[in-house]
């Protein structure tokens, strides 16, 4: 079966998307495109014979549409999210699902009142090898119960529109999802600490230190580094009651010369979680030609949101900030 997809934003990760839709995997064909950027939805969409639309929701109820790909900016989401489940569509979001919990909520309360999954979010380490890997040894017993899940999120830099909360909701979210998800249980409170103010950084508290208690009493320390220069460097471990899992280095190969070793760190997410990607948006167009959805729901973009609401508190009052959830509904059992 071919699923017939259509890609709302087509930036930075929209194009990246549309690449390997259209280049990488099999069993799908764009169809139609949208952006608030006319000049460059039509580009985008003549360079693979995809229609250009401006209006996402257009985009949406066309009928030639099986399913949807929200790339836009994060407050765009939640509109794009309601109307691809109105109409009964499978709808991969990137991160974030939407950018408040309220936001996020609408879009659980409309997919529970629908019946069925049709959301997916965009949190794709949960489809890489190594923390897949990661969570398989967790799961095995093989080093007791996890105690200790320390996180690393470096980023060589980023743009001057980049705030401190962007550090948490834009950054950390995808820590927070990767804890929740390896270690199987919700966050019950956040604090944040800045280093020493980074001297390249201005107005921008870099880098954070974000802490999280677990509900069995695990922590979680989450380094987020913005303006790190050297590279884009992803890191892991988890330290349980009798043994460690770490993430490994990614460098396929090391060089040995004038007296020192040398391999390569990655130089940002396109290519970090290059197999990743690939690997989620396989799994979801074959959920979506089924007209459901797997992996990261509606609830686990929530819960997320519910986290990053509370760090990005924390982070201003220097308090430590107590999470608060709703019940997850049935469909997230
Ligand atoms: P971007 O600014 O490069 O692209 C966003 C595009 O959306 C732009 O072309 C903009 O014109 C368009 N747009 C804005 N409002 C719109 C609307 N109402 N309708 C249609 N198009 C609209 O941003 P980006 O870096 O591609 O990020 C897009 C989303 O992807 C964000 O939510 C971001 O957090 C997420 N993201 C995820 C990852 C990841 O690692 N998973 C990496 C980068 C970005
Ligand atoms: C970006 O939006 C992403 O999602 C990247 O994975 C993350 O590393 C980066 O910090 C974000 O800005």
């Amino acid at each position: 079966m071919t699923v017939k997809v259509g890609v709302i934003g087509t930036g930075m990760i929209g194009q990246d998307h549309i690449r390997r839709l259209t280049q990488v995997l099999t069993g799908n064909q764009v169809v139609a495109v949208s952006d608030i950027n006319k000049e460059q939805a039509e580009k985008v969409a003549g360079a693979i014979g995809a229609k250009a639309y401006t209006d996402g929701v257009a985009l949406i109820n066309d009928s030639d549409v099986d399913a949807v790909v929200v790339t836009s900016w994060g407050p765009t989401h939640e509109e794009y999210v309601l109307a691809a489940i109105a109409a009964g569509k499978p709808v991969f979001c990137e991160k974030p699902l939407a950018t408040t919990q309220e936001a996020c909520f609408r879009i659980i309360d409309a997919e529970v009142k629908r019946g069925k999954r049709l959301v997916q979010v965009g949190f794709m380490r949960r489809f890489d090898t190594a923390y897949r890997q990661m969570k398989a040894v967790v799961e095995s017993g093989k080093i007791g119960a996890p105690l200790i899940f320390k996180s690393v999120h470096r980023n060589p830099s980023v743009p001057q529109s980049y705030t401190s909360d962007m550090a948490i909701v834009d950054t950390a979210v995808h820590d927070i999802d990767t804890a929740r998800w390896l270690l199987g249980e919700e966050v019950k409170a956040v604090s944040v600490i800045a280093a020493r103010r980074n001297s390249r950084g201005g107005e921008l508290r870099d880098p954070i230190i974000v802490l999280m208690e677990m509900e069995s009493g695990a922590v979680v320390d989450i380094e987020v580094s913005v303006n790190i220069d050297y590279a884009y460097d992803i890191g892991g471990e988890i330290s349980g009651e009798t043994g460690v899992v770490t993430l490994s280095e990614r460098n396929g190969i090391t060089v040995k010369s004038a007296g020192a070793f040398h391999g390569k760190v990655t130089a940002d997410w396109k290519e970090r979680f290059i197999e990743a990607f690939d690997i989620e948006f396989k799994e979801w167009l074959a959920a979506a030609g089924k007209g459901t959805a797997i992996g990261p729901s509606a609830w686990d973009g929530y819960a997320a949101a519910v986290a990053t609401d509370a760090g990005v508190e924390a982070a201003r009052t220097g308090t430590r900030v107590k999470v608060e959830m709703t019940d997850k509904p049935a469909l997230y059992a």
